[in-house]
């Protein structure tokens, strides 16, 4: 028999919104989610996570007659919101773990609301479930839970994994609690990165506490009479699904030729450069003009705050400027969607594409490179791939470049482009066997037996 499981984290599988008949589910779509929700059908135990909305008194989070797990919530108030999520989440770890130093903003309530908050997941994650229940936390919201769980059950399991980038030494020091965060995850029987390179990071940080040995071969860490296990596991996409939804997609014939992109709207994403990259691809070789549309797909990310409201009129403007300096009346070069689309419509888009550009500044892993590939079945098109994707680490037959140098993906693109087929289908086909095996069940599956050995 499996044992059930606790999996924490920040946000619930679906949000809450309050109707007039009551409160009511709005479920979570994308990836991660629906691997962690078959994990737990699968298992049982139960999910701790934030419903997005405060609970009135005498409120109860609506049963689901499909909910074959326990469905577990914790509270923000305001305050916590602003500083904990918008603030120390938001605006310190996910622009400095991305080396995005200077938007780090480091104020002492934003942490003191991190270590509150994160202190009352552990405390209800310790109290809702049974100690012999492994605890499962998520990413970079929760990093100082499996400490805090340790502290008051010794023998508990607790593994974490990290969706994001660890950061160098250099950069992560640049944090004044950055000893208080590689302290809260060796309270884990196993910390998890997308990438080798992660792991490298994280053991060098936490060679530099005292009383830890590191052995940097065995990859672990002993601290307090314990050990913890530190390793790279990389995430898949939903391999089958994005296949299936790909095949039985429409066919819709476009005039041009597609070069794609999608993702959400971050700074992160490189969304600006991969534009100006496009524009001198058309510039340098006007070949393509008239032959050659970009379909950037963009998903609204964390529209409140100023910062991205920003990045999204910069980068219209720049959408903007590249349609009108080469836009025929029969051929737009940009076609821009703001919204998130269904997934079997992404599936379409990838199948259809000629070329897809991912080139992230900097990214844990980076899910769409994958959907790209799972997508492909007609094994024709090519990935351009940043070098600072986590997932440049394994999908080695892409075409990579650095997102930040201009030129450089401007002629990557173009080979893409200009690349025969013979290359194309040998390439697609590489990446399609390593991430059919890879998929994002398998990954789950491989932590869980990881964090269980
Ligand atoms: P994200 O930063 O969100 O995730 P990513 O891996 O690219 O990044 O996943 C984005 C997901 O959103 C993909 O599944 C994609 O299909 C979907 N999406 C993007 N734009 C969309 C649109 N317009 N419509 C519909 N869907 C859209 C974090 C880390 C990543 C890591 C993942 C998983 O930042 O590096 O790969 O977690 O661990």
């Amino acid at each position: 028999v499996e044992t059930p499981l606790l999996v924490a984290t920040n946000r619930l599988p679906f949000t809450l919104v309050r109707e007039a008949r009551g409160l009511e589910r709005r479920p979570s779509t994308g990836g991660v989610v629906s691997s962690l929700d078959a994990l737990l059908r699968h298992r049982g135990g139960a999910w701790l996570g934030w419903p997005g909305l405060m609970l009135r008194h005498g409120e109860t989070i609506p049963h689901d007659l499909a909910d074959t797990y326990r469905v577990e919530s914790f509270g923000l108030s305001e305050a916590e919101i602003a500083h904990y999520y918008d603030g120390f989440c938001n605006r310190t770890l996910w622009p400095l773990f991305h080396d995005f130093v200077e938007r780090a903003r480091f104020a002492a309530d934003d942490w003191c609301a991190y270590r509150e908050v994160n202190e009352r997941v552990a405390l209800e994650a310790a109290s809702r479930t049974n100690r012999d229940v492994p605890v499962f936390v998520n990413d970079y919201h929760l990093m100082l839970v499996p400490a805090s769980l340790r502290a008051r059950q010794s023998d508990r399991r607790v593994t974490f994994f990290l969706h994001i980038p660890f950061p160098p030494l250099d950069v992560l020091r640049l944090c004044p609690w950055h000893q208080e965060l590689v302290k809260g995850l060796l309270g884990c029987d196993l910390v998890a990165f997308q990438t080798g390179r992660h792991v490298e990071h994280f053991l060098a940080a936490a060679e530099t506490l005292a009383e830890v040995e590191v052995d940097r071969t065995a990859r672990t860490v002993r601290s307090a009479g314990r050990v913890t296990r530190v390793g790279a596991f990389p995430i898949g996409a939903d391999f089958e699904r994005f296949d299936h939804w790909a095949r039985e997609a429409p066919r819709r014939s476009w005039s041009s030729r597609v070069v794609i992109g999608v993702d959400r709207l971050d700074y992160t994403k490189g969304l600006c450069e991969r534009l100006r990259a496009f524009e001198r691809l058309l510039d340098e070789y006007p070949e393509h003009r008239g032959h050659t549309t970009l379909v950037q797909l963009a998903a609204p990310s964390r529209p409140h705050l100023p910062e991205y409201q920003d990045l999204k009129r910069e980068f219209e403007a720049v959408v903007n400027s590249v349609n009108s300096r080469f836009g025929t009346p029969g051929w737009m070069p940009v076609h821009y969607q703001y919204e998130l689309l269904p997934q079997p419509r992404l599936a379409e888009f990838f199948r259809a594409a000629d070329v897809a550009l991912v080139t992230p500044l900097s990214d844990g892993m980076n899910l769409v490179a994958k959907e790209y590939v799972a997508s492909q079945v007609d094994e024709r098109g090519v990935l351009v791939l940043s070098t600072t994707a986590g997932a440049a680490e394994t999908m080695t037959e892409a075409l990579t470049t650095d997102p930040r140098d201009i030129d450089a993906t401007a002629e990557a693109l173009h080979r893409a482009l200009t690349m025969h087929e013979a290359e194309r289908q040998a390439r697609m086909r590489a990446m399609r066997d390593r991430e059919r095996r890879n998929h994002l069940h398998a990954w789950a599956q491989r932590l869980l037996d990881g964090s269980l050995s």
